[in-house]
């Protein structure tokens, strides 16, 4: 039996349950409620020392890292293979991957902060506030963190982790020209590990940048990759409405700001 500790809005965690559901493996649910500051709890340090989400238990065996646990899931359970077939298609999955853990991720981090949860987290008492920025490991990650919080798309490291995620779309519209899906023409890794970063920006009112006349082919991938029945089982499901009303509502009066540094960025 495969355990899952993850939290409903957490890219990383909608990663592994798209190939969890992909690959049609069930798995038992421990939600760690990131906003609480769950993940700094010491029970569950001692399975994931970084003090992050998603953590796999599968035959007493641990496994952490996102882009390692979905790959460690394709070859454990070989049925339906998310992986591609061709030694070049496969490397090109993992520099989706690497791109992904490398810059991506912890740019969505500070896009994140900077405009969704940051009111709820600003109305909280500091002490709890900053006991759980203080609880971040990585003393780059905590930095980032309390800049975005203290000063939302105002933050310095704002418009640079803007443009990464801009970047991902453009690279994705790119890879989209001659092949269905992001590494061939079969639903694979690199677009499970995707479509979270894709979707967090539609949840933070930037669907703009996915606009079918903006990146029309980026915009057809992300309306099939809805569609799929993993879609609505792996991130759907997680994704209560009223949570995402929230976000929207959090990212809507920042776009026209968001707009100036996009086109700053390109001036
Ligand atoms: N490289 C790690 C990154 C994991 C990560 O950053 N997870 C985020 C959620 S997507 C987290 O748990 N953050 C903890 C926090 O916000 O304090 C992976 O891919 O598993």
């Amino acid at each position: 039996m495969i355990d899952l500790y993850h939290f409903g809005f957490s890219t990383c965690s909608q990663k592994v349950r798209m190939v969890l559901a992909e690959k049609g493996l069930d798995f038992t649910s421990h939600e760690i409620d990131l906003l609480s500051g769950a993940q700094h709890d010491p029970a569950y340090v001692a399975l994931n020392p970084n003090h992050v989400v998603p953590t796999l238990v599968d035959g007493g065996r641990v496994f952490l890292e996102s882009t390692l646990i979905n790959e460690y899931l394709d070859e454990a359970y070989p049925e339906r293979p998310l992986m591609p077939e061709s030694a070049a298609d496969r490397h090109a999955a993992r520099m989706w991957t690497k791109l992904l853990d490398q810059r991506v991720h912890p740019a969505t981090g500070t896009v994140t902060f900077a405009l969704g949860p940051r009111n709820m987290i600003l109305q909280q008492p500091k002490e709890v506030r900053e006991s759980n920025i203080e609880a971040i490991p990585d003393p780059e990650a905590r930095k980032r963190r309390r800049s975005v919080i203290e000063h939302g798309v105002d933050a310095p490291e704002f418009a640079a982790a803007l443009a990464a995620m801009v970047e991902l779309l453009d690279r994705a519209e790119k890879a989209l020209a001659d092949q269905t899906w992001l590494t061939g023409s079969n639903f694979g890794l690199a677009d499970a590990a995707i479509i979270p970063y894709v979707l967090r920006l539609d949840h933070l009112a930037m669907q703009p940048l996915l606009g079918p006349t903006v990146r029309p082919r980026l915009s057809d991938w992300y309306q099939r990759t809805q569609l799929r029945p993993s879609f609505q089982l792996a991130i759907a499901e997680w994704a209560p409405a009223e949570v995402i009303d929230l976000m929207r509502a959090q990212g809507e009066p920042e776009w026209p700001k968001i707009e100036r540094i996009l086109a700053g960025a390109e001036g």
